[in-house]
C-alpha cells in the first residue's frame, strides 16, 4: 500500500489483501498471508485497532477513521490525528526508551500505525478493576511522567526544535476541542451528549451544576489547558492509555498530543488510580478490596513521588534548554536559587495538577466517556454509591487545590469520604 491511495477503512475481511505487500509487516509476521489470523479488538472510543497473527509473529495495525467511532459518522473527526500520534510516540520513545510499542510502519494517507503486539499485556483499567496489584506501575508512570514532560519543555530543548514542534502538534486542533469541552465544560452544563447513572445522581449533578465556584475553577484550568504551551503531552494519559504486564508497563495511544500544562497529563493520571479506588466498592463480588484499596492510594503517593524525584534530577542534570538556565544560577554560584526555582516550578505543577484531576473524574461520571471502572457496576444503586463519592471528591480538590499540601493530605480525604453512608 502506498499513502497516495484515497484512504479506505480496513476490515477483518480486508487487512491481509491489503497489507500483504507491506514489507515491516511482513518481517514481522511473515508474509504467508494465507496465514494471518486477523482480529478487531478496537474497545477505545476513536480508532480501529486489529491484532495481526501470521507464522513467525504478531503486530498491531491500528487505523484512525474519519469520524468518533464511539459517536458514528456523524461526529467526523480528521485522519491527522494518526499523524500526531506517530510523532508523539516517536518523541516519548526517544525521552523515555522502553515505554512506548515498538513502531514498525506509518502510512499517513490510510492513518495506520503498525506497531509492537504487547503480549501478555492487558489494559491496565482492567487489570484495576479485577484487583490485580502491579508492584511496578507508579515507578514506570512516575518515570514517564517526569521524563518526556521535562524533556519536551523549554527546560531542555533547545528553543528553535522545541518552537517547531510547538508549531508542528498545534495543528491537532480537532483533538484538543474534544478535550477542552469534553473535560472542561460539558460536564457543567446540559450538554447534549452527557450522561449520567439517573436518577439516583439527579441531584447531586444539579448541585455540581450550580456550584458557581466548581465552574469557575474547571474554566481557569482550561484557560491553563489552552494557554499554557509547557511541554509535549501525552494528552489522555488514563488507566485505558496503559497497558502493563505484573512487571512491565507501556504508554500507549498518545494521538491527543499538543504542546500544554506539565500538570495535565499528572492530573489525569492520578484521577484515574482516585477513581479505581472509589470504584473498588462495586467489585467487591468475590471478597472485600481493602488491601485494593490502600494499594491504589499507594501507588498515587508514589507515581507523585517519583514524578517530582525525577523531575528534580533532570533538573539538576539536564537544564539544558533557555529556561532557568544554569548561567543565571549554578554558574554564578548560586545552586539554591535554582533549587528555588524547582520549587515554585513543582508547587504550581501540584496545584494544577489537583485541579486537572478533580475535572478528569468529573467528566468520566457525567459526560459522554465513562470509563468501566464504574461502567462495569451492574447495581446502578452501588455505582450510584461509588460515583457520587468520587464526585465529591473531584469537586473538593478542584476547588480547594491551593490549600491542599501533601497527596497524604488527599488520600486522607479520599479513604474518609469512601467510608461515609449513602450518597
Ligand atoms: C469522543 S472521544 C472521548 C474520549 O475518548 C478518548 O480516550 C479521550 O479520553 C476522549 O476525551
Ligand atoms: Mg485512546
Amino acid at each position: 500500500m502506498t499513502g497516495k491511495l484515497p484512504f479506505e477503512a480496513l476490515s477483518v475481511e480486508t487487512l491481509a489483501a491489503r497489507l500483504g505487500a507491506n514489507e515491516a509487516l511482513c518481517s514481522h509476521i511473515g508474509k504467508d498471508t494465507s496465514r494471518w489470523k486477523v482480529r478487531e479488538v478496537g474497545d477505545g472510543n476513536l480508532n480501529l485497532v486489529f491484532i495481526v497473527e501470521g507464522a513467525t509473529g504478531a503486530a498491531v495495525v491500528k487505523q484512525a477513521l474519519p469520524y468518533v467511532r464511539l459517536v458514528g459518522d456523524s461526529w467526523p473527526l480528521p485522519l491527522k490525528r494518526s499523524f500526531f500520534e506517530y510523532h508523539a510516540l516517536t518523541r516519548q520513545e526517544a525521552r523515555a526508551p522502553g515505554s512506548v510499542p515498538a513502531i514498525h510502519h506509518f502510512d499517513e494517507g490510510q492513518a495506520l500505525i503498525i506497531m509492537e503486539y504487547l503480549s501478555p499485556h492487558i489494559i491496565l483499567r482492567r487489570a484495576l478493576i479485577e484487583g490485580r496489584q502491579l508492584p511496578n506501575i507508579a515507578r514506570d508512570i512516575g518515570l514517564f511522567m517526569a521524563r518526556t514532560l521535562f524533556r519536551g519543555s523549554d527546560l531542555s530543548m533547545a528553543t528553535k526544535d522545541r518552537k517547531a514542534d510547538l508549531a508542528l502538534f498545534a495543528d491537532n486542533v480537532e483533538l484538543c476541542d474534544i478535550t477542552e469541552n469534553l473535560v472542561f465544560s460539558d460536564p457543567y452544563f446540559d450538554a447534549k451528549m452527557n450522561r449520567h447513572t439517573s436518577p439516583q445522581l439527579d441531584r447531586i449533578v444539579a448541585e455540581l451544576r450550580a456550584d458557581r465556584d466548581l465552574k469557575v475553577e474547571a474554566q481557569r484550568l482550561k484557560h491553563i489547558f489552552a494557554a499554557n504551551a509547557e511541554t509535549l503531552l501525552h494528552g489522555d494519559l488514563h488507566s485505558g492509555s496503559i497497558m502493563v504486564t505484573d512487571t512491565e508497563t507501556r504508554m500507549i495511544d498518545p494521538e491527543f498530543a499538543f504542546y500544554g500544562p506539565i500538570a495535565f497529563d499528572v492530573g489525569m493520571l492520578l484521577a484515574n488510580f482516585w477513581m479505581a479506588f472509589f470504584s473498588q466498592r462495586g467489585h467487591e463480588q468475590s471478597g472485600m478490596r481493602d488491601a485494593m484499596r490502600a494499594y491504589l492510594l499507594d501507588v498515587t503517593v508514589e507515581a507523585w513521588s517519583v514524578f517530582r524525584t525525577e523531575f528534580s534530577h533532570l533538573w539538576r542534570t539536564e537544564r539544558t534548554g533557555m529556561l532557568y538556565q544554569k548561567s543565571l544560577f549554578e554558574d554564578q554560584g548560586d545552586r539554591l536559587g535554582a533549587e528555588q526555582a524547582l520549587d515554585h516550578m513543582l508547587h504550581q505543577v501540584w496545584t494544577d495538577m489537583l485541579g486537572f484531576a478533580g475535572v478528569e473524574v468529573h467528566r468520566r461520571i457525567l459526560g459522554l466517556a465513562h470509563n468501566a471502572d464504574f461502567e462495569t457496576i451492574a447495581d446502578e444503586d452501588l455505582r450510584a454509591t461509588c460515583e457520587a463519592k468520587a464526585l465529591k471528591f473531584g469537586r473538593h480538590i478542584a476547588v480547594n487545590r491551593r490549600q491542599i499540601h501533601s497527596i497524604d493530605e488527599v488520600n486522607k480525604l479520599a479513604a474518609l469520604i469512601e467510608q461515609e453512608n449513602g450518597i
